[in-house]
């Protein structure tokens, strides 16, 4: 199959959402805890290996940052929430954007949300949950680096947060995901493109 997400390009970085592309068209953000591999998820999806910025340090992104597909259809590199190494006004500013973004932005359909499969689902991240299931808007979680864990005990957490998903959240879905062997790329890949071309429009 081919994929529709290698033709994703750069187009701009902004710090504040009043910058970004006129709002039309329909987009996906990739949100989640600093550090919980975002921008790697970009990367693998795309099969761009320096697509989006990645790195060791929590705060990496920090700007929206935007890809395009086609003309009107785009990926969106968000920087993290929680804990970052970065001073906390800068924190205070990604927060305020962040909000911004999510609450005013009329093209963005839904988020992907990374959540490290070591320590999944922290407060910060069922906030997020919480905010979205307020705002009707789709989620679908990537436990992601998958590959630090065991077979066995990825599989066992993945049970787990699905239970807990179940309890608040039942429209959310999950899968396994990592970057790094390439579990659940696929799997993301279909959620996406139903998301973004389920009306039979096509990139390609
Ligand atoms: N083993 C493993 N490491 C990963 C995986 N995904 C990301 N990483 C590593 O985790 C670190 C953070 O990855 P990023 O993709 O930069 O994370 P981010 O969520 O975009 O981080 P911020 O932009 O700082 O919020 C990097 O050192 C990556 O190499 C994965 O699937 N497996
Ligand atoms: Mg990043």
């Amino acid at each position: 199959m081919p994929n529709p997400f290698q033709q994703a390009q750069f187009h701009l970085s902004v710090p504040d959402p009043a910058k970004l592309p006129t709002d039309t068209g329909l987009e996906v953000a990739f949100a989640g805890r600093s550090n919980a591999g975002k921008s790697s998820a970009l990367n693998a999806i795309s099969g761009q290996k320096t697509l989006a910025r990645t790195s060791k340090t929590p705060g990496r992104t920090q700007h929206i940052v935007v890809f395009e597909l086609d003309h009107d259809h785009r990926l969106i590199d968000l920087p993290g929430y929680g804990y970052a190494k970065v001073s906390r006004k800068i924190i205070q500013k990604w927060q305020h954007a962040l909000n911004l973004y999510l609450t005013t932005r009329q093209s963005l359909y839904g988020l992907i949300l990374m959540s490290d499969i070591r320590h999944p689902l922290k407060d910060s991240d069922l906030q997020m949950l919480d905010w979205c299931h307020q705002a009707n808007m789709p989620v679908h979680v990537l436990l992601t680096k998958a590959d630090k864990l065991s077979r066995g005990q990825a599989h066992s957490t993945w049970h787990q947060c699905e239970k807990r998903l179940q309890k608040d959240y039942q429209q959310v879905t999950t899968q396994l995901f990592s970057s790094k062997s390439g579990t659940g790329l696929d799997q993301a890949r279909e959620v996406l493109a139903n998301w973004l071309f389920s009306d039979g429009d096509d990139v390609t």
